[in-house]
C-alpha cells in the first residue's frame, strides 16, 4: 500500500452542474472529515454511504460549500484504498477552494492517472486493464467504447492468463524431465512442447489478426477526400458529418485548407479530411492548399476519390489514379442526379466494381453503399456483435509478436531434438513476455509513461 493520500478534481474543468473531488489514501477519510461538517462524523460513516453537509474553513468556521460526500472504505474502492468523493457545485472557484483546503494539509495533488495507477499497483487491475481505461475515456464510437470496456473488465487479461497457464504447464513438464530424466523419454517431451507451443502460437496469431481492426476502432480510419475542384468533396464531408463544417460553393477552388472532422458511419469511426481540389494553379494560396491535399493523401489509411460523373474524366484525375495505385481507395461517382458523361470503363481499369460507389451527395443518395464499401475494406465482414476482444495497443502487439517468436524458436528446437534445457529458456521467455502485457516485471519508467497519458483525476 502507498502511504500518502492524494486528491484531484475528477470531473472536466469548467462550468458544470456538479464537480467531483476524489481523495484516495490512508488518510482520506480523516482529512476530509477535518473540513467537512455533517450530522454523522465521517470517521463513523459506513462504507458506500453518502453524506450531506458543508465544507467548512477549519480555523474560521466559515461555510464554503454545500456538498455530498461519498465514503468508500478499503479495499472495496477503485484504488482499493479508502476513497472519499466530494460532490460540489460545479463552479471553478467553488471546487478550487475545496481543493486548496485539502492541499493545505497532508494531502497531495494527484498526478494524471494516479488513481488508476494505484488500482494497478495495489493489484486490483492489471496493466492491460489500466491501459484500457485510457481507451475508454478516449473512445469515439459506441463500438470502441464496448471494446475498451470489455478489456477493462479483463477480457484480454483472461486470454493472456490462459496462454501463460499453458506455458507454465509446459515448463513444469520440462522441469520434471530435467530433474528425473529416467522417468521420461526425451522424444515424448519434445512432442508435448511442440503441441503446446503450437496451441499458444495459434491463439497469438488470432489475437494479432484483430490488431488492425482494433487500431481502427480506437483511432478511427484516417480518410482523405480528394479529387478535382468542384466535384463535391466538401459537400460529402458536410453530409457525412451532418453539419455545415466546410464551405460549399459552385466556385472551383473553394476549399484551401485541410478540414478535419470525426464521424462514425455504421459504427466505423472515420477521421475525415476534406482537402483542396487538386489542379495546376497559379494562385499562391490555392497552391499551398493543393500541396496539403497531396500530403493528406500520403498520410491517409483510406482515400475517397471523388469524381464528377456529369463530366468526362480529366487528365489530372487519371494522373491521380496512377499515383494512388495500390492504396486503399474507394471511388465516388458523384452528381449522379445529373446526366452522366464520365466513361466508367476507364475507372474500371483501376478499380473493382465494389470499390466504385455511385452517389448524389446533393440528394443524399448512395451513402449506404459507401458505408458498405468501407466495411468491406477494413473489416472481415462482422462489425456488429461477436467477440469484442481486440488487441489494439502497440505495446501489447509488440509483446505478442515477441512471445510468438520465442515460441517458434522453442518449437523449432524441439523439432530438431535440441537439448531440453535450451528449449526451456525460450518457453520461459515467451511466458515472461506475455506477463509484461499484464504488467509483470515491467520497469517503473514504462509504468510512469503509460499512466502519464491519463487525464487528471482519473
Ligand atoms: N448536382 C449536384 N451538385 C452537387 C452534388 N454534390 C455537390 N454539388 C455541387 O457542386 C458544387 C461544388 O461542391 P463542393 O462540395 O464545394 O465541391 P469541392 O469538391 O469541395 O470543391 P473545391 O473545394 O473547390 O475543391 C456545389 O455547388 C455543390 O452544391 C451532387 O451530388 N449533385
Ligand atoms: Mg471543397
Amino acid at each position: 500500500m502507498l502511504s500518502d493520500t492524494i486528491a484531484a478534481i475528477s470531473t472536466a474543468v469548467g462550468e458544470g452542474g456538479i464537480a467531483i473531488i476524489r481523495v484516495s489514501g490512508p488518510e482520506a477519510i480523516q482529512e476530509v472529515e477535518h473540513i467537512f461538517k455533517s450530522k454523522t462524523p465521517l470517521s463513523l460513516a459506513e462504507s458506500h454511504t453518502v453524506h450531506y453537509g458543508h465544507i467548512v474553513e477549519p480555523e474560521l468556521g466559515e461555510k464554503l460549500e454545500e456538498v455530498l460526500v461519498t465514503v468508500m472504505r478499503a479495499p472495496r474502492s477503485f484504488t482499493t484504498e479508502d476513497v472519499v468523493e466530494i460532490s460540489a457545485h460545479g463552479g471553478v472557484i467553488a471546487v478550487k477552494r475545496v481543493m486548496d483546503l485539502l492541499l493545505q494539509r497532508e494531502v497531495r495533488l494527484a498526478e494524471p492517472g494516479e488513481f488508476t495507477k494505484r488500482a494497478f499497483l495495489n493489484g486490483r487491475i492489471d496493466l492491460s486493464q489500466a491501459e484500457a481505461v485510457i481507451d475508454l475515456i478516449r473512445s469515439k464510437s459506441d463500438r470502441a467504447f464496448s471494446v475498451a470496456l470489455k478489456q477493462v473488465e479483463g477480457s484480454l487479461s483472461r486470454r493472456i492468463q490462459d496462454l501463460r497457464y499453458t506455458l507454465v504447464e509446459t515448463l513444469a513438464h520440462i522441469e520434471v524431465n530435467i530433474d528425473y530424466p529416467e522417468h521420461d523419454v526425451e522424444s515424448l517431451t519434445s512432442v508435448f512442447i511442440k503441441e503446446k507451443s503450437e496451441i499458444v502460437m495459434n491463439e497469438i496469431d488470432r489475437l494479432l489478426k484483430t490488431a488492425q481492426e482494433g487500431k481502427i476502432l480506437r483511432e478511427g480510419i484516417t480518410t482523405a477526400i480528394v479529387g478535382r475542384p468542384n466535384v463535391g468533396k466538401s459537400s460529402l464531408l458536410n453530409t457525412l458529418a451532418q453539419d455545415n463544417k466546410a464551405i460549399v460553393t459552385d466556385i472551383p477552388g473553394t476549399t484551401r485548407d485541410v478540414i478535419e472532422e470525426f464521424v462514425t458511419i455504421n459504427n466505423i469511426p472515420l477521421k475525415l479530411l476534406d482537402t483542396a481540389g487538386i489542379r495546376e494553379t497559379m494562385d499562391v494560396v490555392e497552391k499551398i492548399g493543393v500541396e496539403r491535399s497531396r500530403h493528406a493523401v500520403n498520410e491517409a489509411d483510406l482515400i475517397l476519390l471523388v469524381l464528377n460523373a456529369s463530366e468526362p474524366l480529366h487528365e489530372d484525375e487519371l494522373a491521380l489514379m496512377e499515383q494512388i495505385r495500390g492504396r486503399q481507395c474507394i471511388v465516388i461517382l458523384n452528381k449522379m442526379d445529373l446526366p452522366q458523361q464520365l466513361d466508367l470503363d476507364i475507372v474500371r481499369r483501376y478499380y473493382a466494381d465494389e470499390l466504385i460507389v455511385p452517389m448524389s451527395v446533393k440528394a443524399e443518395e448512395g451513402i449506404d453503399s459507401l458505408e458498405e464499401a468501407i466495411s468491406g475494406l477494413f473489416f472481415s465482414g462482422k462489425i456488429e456483435g461477436g467477440d469484442l476482444t481486440y488487441v489494439s495497443n502497440v505495446r501489447h502487439i509488440a509483446l505478442l509478436k515477441k512471445a510468438r517468436r520465442s515460441l517458434q524458436e522453442a518449437y523449432d528446437a524441439a523439432d530438431q531434438m535440441i537439448p531440453i534445457d535450451m528449449i526451456q529458456i525460450d518457453v520461459r521467455m515467451a511466458w515472461e513476455q506475455l506477463g509484461e502485457i499484464l504488467g509483470e516485471a515491467v520497469g517503473d519508467s514504462l509504468i510512469d509513461q503509460i499512466f502519464s497519458q491519463f487525464c487528471l483525476g482519473k
